[in-house]
């Protein structure tokens, strides 16, 4: 089912239900292992994070930028599983994005407890790629606000296997996740995991 939910943006609901897709993310946690990154500021964040594809995102002292070498291993980020790529290009060609060549490709881990504060995403060089964004696990609630930063928001809930595709208006639009609430998923156990596709150069 398709929602949807303002300019450029788009809810694809079940899109991403194929198993394969957390056995991959298994796969690519053993090579490059979820951790907690630090911000400028010297704060940790609290999203679990890694990455695969060419390049990957990374925060430390000296700020957020994508890398093509992990900074944990010393090696390059594991490549991006072809189901990834496909499904990628699949939902982004589906909410009116063709071509899409995801690079990049972060994975966020959240345990209850745990949120993303409203954000920009805008440390990759071409903005006028959409960001697909995949949930799996535990379900959460997110905030879509508009391009400036106290402009109103609307929340959204984000289920197993939904997919989010964002471009256009709505690619700098403001966004967060409100605080995971505890649960178990037959799936995911008390984890919720979010694939986000993007191409940062
Ligand atoms: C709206 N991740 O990694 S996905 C992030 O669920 C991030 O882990 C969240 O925001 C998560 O940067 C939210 C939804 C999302 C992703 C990218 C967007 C919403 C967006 C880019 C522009 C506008
Ligand atoms: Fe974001």
């Amino acid at each position: 089912r398709d929602d949807p939910i303002g300019p450029g943006a788009m809810i694809l609901r079940g899109f991403a239900l194929d198993p394969a897709i957390l056995a991959d993310v298994a796969h690519i946690a053993g090579i490059s292992p979820f951790r907690h990154m630090q911000t400028p500021g010297g704060r940790q964040i609290g999203v679990e994070m890694t990455n695969c594809g060419a390049l990957g995102w990374v925060s430390d002292r000296h700020g957020y930028r994508y890398e093509p070498d992990d900074p944990l291993t010393g090696r390059p980020w594991p490549e991006m599983p072809a189901g990834f790529l496909r499904l990628a290009q699949e939902a982004a060609a589906h909410a009116g994005f063709p071509g899409f060549r995801p690079d990049a490709c972060l994975v966020n881990r959240y345990v209850p407890g745990v949120k993303m504060g409203l954000h920009q995403d805008r440390d990759e060089a071409d903005l006028d790629a959409p960001i697909v964004s995949v949930s799996l696990g535990l379900p959460a609630t997110f905030q879509f606000g508009g391009p400036q930063r106290g402009d109103p928001v609307k929340k959204h809930a984000l289920e197993h296997g939904d997919v989010v595709v964002w471009g256009g208006p709505a690619r700098l639009a403001w966004h967060g996740i409100l605080t995971l609430k505890r649960g178990e998923h037959p799936l995911t156990g008390a984890t919720r995991i979010n694939l986000t596709f993007r191409r940062a150069r």
